[in-house]
């Protein structure tokens, strides 16, 4: 049986210390486990010690269509608390041996999408430079997030230039959606002349979308119905990609029989072992620097596809993990 909160099982948060907020005599209470990435509970000591600090960002802009991304960090994090420590992929426990945080949520301005993104550009750099060498995971909320983290590291990395790998359904490369620049439509647009951008999944784009990327040597575009006949895909993405990488993760990249739950569901998008597959070549072959999932909206009595979304996250952390340690 997965993981109900049971003090003695290795591994888990709870090993010595009790949960935050209880006193050291009330430690050996059957409490829950924390509600924090995986139920574990490191959260002391500076940050720039840990391994992995996962953002969550539960941005969505009141006019979006398809509303509910707001909910979908916590849905992530809750489902997390359940998901296995121990990967049989790789004859390991990641995060039972990974200093693991889960910061507290970033609460954006309300003052409109463009103050919003500045806002997190800033914040999101922030944490990046107290968090140093260790992995970035930011948990969205709508697509939009993506481009002020991509810009936040494309800075750090200076002249260096950053390659984006973009899961997703869409381009997202409209100029501008809904009379504003800042929309989810357009979280790629902003970030080409910074940054590469491959694209790998797509199914659902404009005639626009397609015309910017011809005119761009920053684009590269990898249609969904090339993934199917073989894996000649994953060098063509593979060889587009520089050596430092960020990952931005839409989770409607997948198709919509293991995550419905996402605001603009396409068919025919990626299954699990496939992708799970390159997203290992990509860890081991690249500098995967730091990465984001977003876009999922979860839906009220069908838990599946947070769990697909949780458990997607920790293999993320674990292909990073296992690419440092090799
Ligand atoms: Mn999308």
């Amino acid at each position: 049986m997965p993981n109900r909160p049971d003090p003695d099982a290795p591994g888990r948060g709870r090993d010595s210390a009790p949960p935050v907020g209880v006193p050291n005599d009330l430690a050996d209470l059957p409490w829950e486990l924390p509600r924090a990435f995986l139920g574990l509970d490191r959260t002391d000591g500076p940050l720039n010690e840990a391994d992995v600090a996962v953002l969550p960002v539960p941005y969505e802009s009141t006019t979006s269509w398809g509303a509910g991304t707001r909910l979908g960090p916590d849905a992530i994090i809750q489902a997390s608390r359940y998901v296995e420590l121990y990967d049989q992929e790789l004859d390991c426990e990641p995060g039972a041996t990974l200093d693991i945080r889960t910061l507290p949520a970033l609460e954006l301005t309300r003052a409109g999408a463009a103050p919003a993104m500045d806002e997190l550009q800033a914040a999101y750099g922030r944490v990046a430079e107290a968090l140093g060498d260790g992995f970035l995971l930011m948990l969205g909320g709508e697509h939009s997030v993506s481009s002020p983290a991509i810009l936040a590291q494309a800075q750090r990395f200076g002249r260096e230039r950053l390659s984006v790998l973009q899961m997703d359904a869409h381009a997202d490369l409209r100029l501008q959606y809904e009379g504003t620049p800042a929309s989810h439509a357009s979280a790629m647009a902003r970030v080409l002349d910074r940054a590469d951008v491959v694209g790998v999944g797509l199914r659902g784009v404009s005639r626009e979308e397609i015309d910017l990327s011809r005119a761009s040597k920053a684009s590269t575009l990898i249609w969904a119905d090339d993934m199917w006949e073989d894996d000649r895909w994953m060098e063509e993405a593979l060889e587009a990609l520089g050596p430092k990488v960020y990952l931005t993760f839409d989770v409607d990249y997948f198709d919509p029989s293991i995550v419905p739950s996402t605001g603009t569901p396409e068919p025919g998008g990626g299954d699990w072992y496939r992708t799970l597959r390159f997203l290992r070549r990509v860890f081991e072959e690249r500098d995967v620097v730091a990465a984001d999932i977003v876009e999922l909206a979860p839906t009220p009595g069908l838990p599946a596809p947070d769990f697909v979304v949780a458990k997607l996250a920790y293999k993320l952390i674990s292909y990073r993990y296992l690419t440092k340690a090799g």
